[in-house]
């Protein structure tokens, strides 16, 4: 309850140029009328709101040699990866509104850029319905927003992998996968060759979401930077219908609320992403007012006083 965050850098990044369904790029604007910000400072949390990135517009063309809109979307990600390092070395945690789920390359990247300076051990959540790990050989739609966790693992295009300098920003030890159940079949052999730590519907269905977070936030201590990247698709389009690849099956309303509960209470949060709202396909900001209550959770609240 009276755990100290350290201060806060919200900014926006309006572009849905990953995906081939639009409107997630109008995802900052929802989270905002939803109150993200307003949510943060009632939490005592020390919030800025940095406004939206500019970048290139959609122009809505088929895949080349399998990725669409592949210079676009290198564009807004080399504005996400300078944003987010500027807001880290000011001390500060960057919450990146997007937009579609590519742009957890820039964010991402620069994390792990700042962690590797800062001698901090880098893990990430990944909350999705998808494992995003898809390559130019095997994507089905060369949709970029399907390739975040390869590029980051060093499989994609150099302007993707090399993004902070070095590739591979981070290797698949680094990673846990929460929600997982739309994996396509190239994909499946390739997490699997990786080694990705995934987390599907099945085993959270099995064993239940405590043990699961348990075992995902296994060995996470004072020197560990948290980076939690969520695709609200990994929420039960019951619940969330305003995303564009919804898949039923999902994570429900008390499970999603463990999670960020028990992200909070490790107190090592360190960075975040809030993607692929859609409000052109939700029913009355729902799926924004959703997200913004989980990262409420995620800032500590909680029904009663635990600590
Ligand atoms: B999201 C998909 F084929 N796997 O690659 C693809 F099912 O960021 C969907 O998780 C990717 O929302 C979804 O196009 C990307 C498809
Ligand atoms: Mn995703
Ligand atoms: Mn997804
Ligand atoms: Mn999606």
């Amino acid at each position: 309850m009276t755990r100290r965050y350290p201060p806060v850098s919200v900014f926006g990044v309006p572009t849905d140029i990953g995906a081939s369904r639009r409107g997630a790029s109008m995802g900052p604007e929802a989270l905002r009328v939803a109150g993200l910000v307003e949510a943060l400072s009632a939490r005592g949390v020390d919030v800025e709101d940095l406004g939206d990135l500019s970048g290139p517009r959609n122009p809505l063309s088929p895949p080349v040699d399998g990725y669409r809109h592949l210079d676009e979307v290198v564009a807004w990600n080399q504005a996400v990866y300078q944003r987010s390092r500027d807001v880290l070395a000011q001390g500060r945690m960057p919450i990146l509104l997007g937009g579609d789920h590519c742009l957890a390359i820039g964010s991402i990247a620069a994390v792990a850029a700042h962690c590797r300076k800062a001698g901090k051990k880098l893990r990430v959540l990944w909350l999705d319905a998808h494992a995003d790990f898809n390559t130019r050989e095997i994507t089905p739609s060369g949709n970029i927003h399907g390739m975040p966790v390869a590029c980051l693992c060093g499989l994609g295009p150099d302007a993707l992998t090399r993004l902070g300098g070095e590739a591979p920003a981070i290797t698949p030890e680094q990673v846990r996968q929460i929600g997982i159940r739309s994996v396509d079949p190239g994909e499946k052999r390739l997490v699997k060759e990786y080694g990705l730590d995934i987390y599907d519907m099945r085993y959270i269905d099995e064993v239940g979401m405590r043990q699961t977070m348990e075992e995902v936030l296994e060995g996470v201590d004072e020197a560990t930077h948290l980076h939690v990247s969520f695709d609200v698709d990994m929420l039960d389009p019951a619940i969330a219908p305003g995303t564009g690849t919804r898949v039923p099956g999902g994570v429900n309303y008390r499970e999603a609320q463990l999670i960020m509960e028990m992200v909070a209470d490790t107190g090592r949060l360190g960075s975040l992403d809030v993607v692929e709202v859609n409000p052109a396909l939700d029913r009355r900001n729902m799926t924004a007012k959703l997200a913004v209550d989980l990262v409420e959770s995620l800032f500590g609240k909680s029904t009663l006083m635990r600590d």
